[in-house]
């Protein structure tokens, strides 16, 4: 598991160079805007249920085959093993962007979630399509200017929408 630091020292270790000043200054400017991130990590975890109650209620209404019997969210328990997915996955999300880097996402999360969803018989595409309706939630609950002293959020919100991106385009 990497962070946006650890990131670059290994992939400057395996070429044996130092740090270009470009990598600095990338480091920089995330360190300077430190607690906007703070923000949006602390303001997706604290919305966590609402984020993905919602999310999972319109993934339902626009395919009703789910909660039909023989649906995939068909019974008590797959409906609680299905908001519990997309919880972890929610959860990996605020992970990646509070280290700024998409690797504890990757390796602890999307790793050969496709293959298990096919196992199962859960369908990749409808979870995919709870991932986005999961992403336009969280960017607005963290895109919300109010409350918050006013700033440039928008490379913030393009890397949190890349790491629901990752997590639909994992599964779907
Ligand atoms: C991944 N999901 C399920 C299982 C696992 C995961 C390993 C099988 C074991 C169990 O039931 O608990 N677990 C999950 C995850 C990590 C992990 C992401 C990451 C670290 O450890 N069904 C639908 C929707 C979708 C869904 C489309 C959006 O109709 C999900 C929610 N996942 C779903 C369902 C099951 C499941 C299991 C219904 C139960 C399937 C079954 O037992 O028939």
């Amino acid at each position: 598991m990497l962070d946006a630091f650890t990131k670059v020292v290994s992939q400057r270790d395996t070429r044996g160079a130092y740090i270009s000043d470009a990598e600095i200054d990338a480091l920089k400017d995330m360190v300077a805007a430190g607690s906007k991130r703070m923000d949006v990590v602390n303001r997706i975890t604290g919305n966590a249920s609402t984020i993905v109650a919602n999310a999972a209620r319109a993934l339902f209404e626009e395919q009703p085959q789910l909660i039909a019997p023989g649906g995939n969210a068909y019974t008590n328990r797959r409906m609680a093993a299905c908001l519990r997915d997309m919880e972890i996955i929610l959860r990996y999300v605020t992970y990646a962007v509070f280290a700024g880097d998409a690797s504890v996402l990757d390796d602890r999360c999307l790793n050969g979630l496709r293959e298990t969803y096919q196992a199962l018989g859960v369908p990749g595409a409808s979870v995919s399509t709870g991932v986005q309706k999961m992403k336009e939630a969280a960017i607005a609950i963290a895109n919300d200017p109010s409350g918050v002293t006013r700033g440039d959020c928008s490379s913030l919100m393009s890397e949190l929408g890349s790491y629901f991106d990752r997590a639909a385009a994992a599964v779907g």
